[in-house]
């Protein structure tokens, strides 16, 4: 007998997270002037925490609030500018029942957003950035994202060198959650994350998203952020001019990649519009059953 809840649904869920019958929706507030994304349209405090009000009123199941853009060949801003920019607004969002993630690789901004209200920290670099940082969380007792990482983004496009993208990035995780079980985090509140997009070719992404099902039985749940990047910028390209589709034009082909995401059994999708993308996420879930009774 097929279990008709096992398809087009997370393989594994975070821990002391929400835990919908469907793959979760996480929304995007980057606090900063520069992120290739959205940069500057919610660089001002006030204005970041209503888009983040408005992206949980859409049904976000969590929001991601960001004060470093990871763009390539970005410059890190400094300590304090990062808490600067995003501690009012984890307090703000946290006061009014969201649950915020904290994406950075700073032990101490992911501290202090913790002391905020936080309740998950993302660190895109999986732990490699800041020695603390494991510490801080197995301490706190919280949940984190460990993305795969090879180096900051002022270098990240030299660091594209794999053997065989998924195994590599696989095999580059492994010591990642290794790292944080061995500092004291508890391996139900580890979730993992490819890395589309950092020190990736525009082709690494595809062959990641096309063998997810890899990832996915590494037995954690996986953590998807295709959400406009430029390997869809890329594949949209203008026939005529050659131009790259902007940013603010790839959410539907974001959207196309939710549903196999679903389908593989992804925990979270990380995306900078929440409807269509939830709708996908429903969609999904409902074909998910019936693929599991036809037998695919
Ligand atoms: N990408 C960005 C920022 N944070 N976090 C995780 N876990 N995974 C990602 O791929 C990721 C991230 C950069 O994209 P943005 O400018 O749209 O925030």
């Amino acid at each position: 007998m097929t279990d008709p809840a096992s398809c087009g649904r997370p393989a594994r869920y975070v821990a002391d997270l929400p835990q919908p019958p469907r793959m979760l929706v996480m929304g995007v507030v980057n606090v900063t002037p520069d992120s290739f994304s959205d940069g500057g349209s919610w660089f001002e405090t006030s204005d970041a925490i209503a888009h983040g009000l408005q992206l949980v009123a859409e049904g976000a199941d969590l929001v991601d609030v960001g004060g470093e853009s990871t763009r390539p060949g970005a410059q890190r801003p400094s300590v304090d500018e990062e808490l600067r920019r995003v501690i009012p607004v984890v307090r703000e969002l946290a006061a009014a029942g969201a649950v915020v993630s904290i994406d950075t690789m700073r032990a101490t901004v992911a501290e202090q957003a913790l002391a905020a209200g936080a309740r998950l920290v993302n660190d895109v670099s999986g732990g490699l950035a800041d020695p603390n940082m494991l510490d801080v969380v197995a301490a706190a007792e919280v949940p984190i994202v460990l993305m795969h990482w090879r180096g900051h983004s002022d270098r990240m496009q030299e660091l594209t060198r794999y053997d065989d993208v998924v195994t590599d990035v696989i095999a580059e995780l492994r010591p990642r959650i290794d790292a944080a079980v061995a500092a004291g985090v508890r391996p139900d509140r580890i979730a993992i994350d490819p890395g589309l997009g950092f020190a990736k070719t525009w082709d690494h992404n595809w062959t990641l998203l096309g063998r997810m099902r890899e990832i996915v039985a590494m037995d954690f749940p996986v953590l998807l952020a295709a959400s406009r990047k430029t390997f869809l910028g890329v594949l949209l390209s203008d026939p005529r001019t050659g131009e790259r589709r902007p940013p603010a034009g790839r959410d539907a082909a974001t959207d196309a990649l939710t549903v196999p995401a679903a389908l593989d059994r992804a925990w979270c999708v990380r995306v900078h519009t929440v409807p269509a993308t939830l709708d996908a996420v429903h969609v999904a879930a409902r074909l998910g059953e019936e693929y599991q009774k036809a037998g695919r």
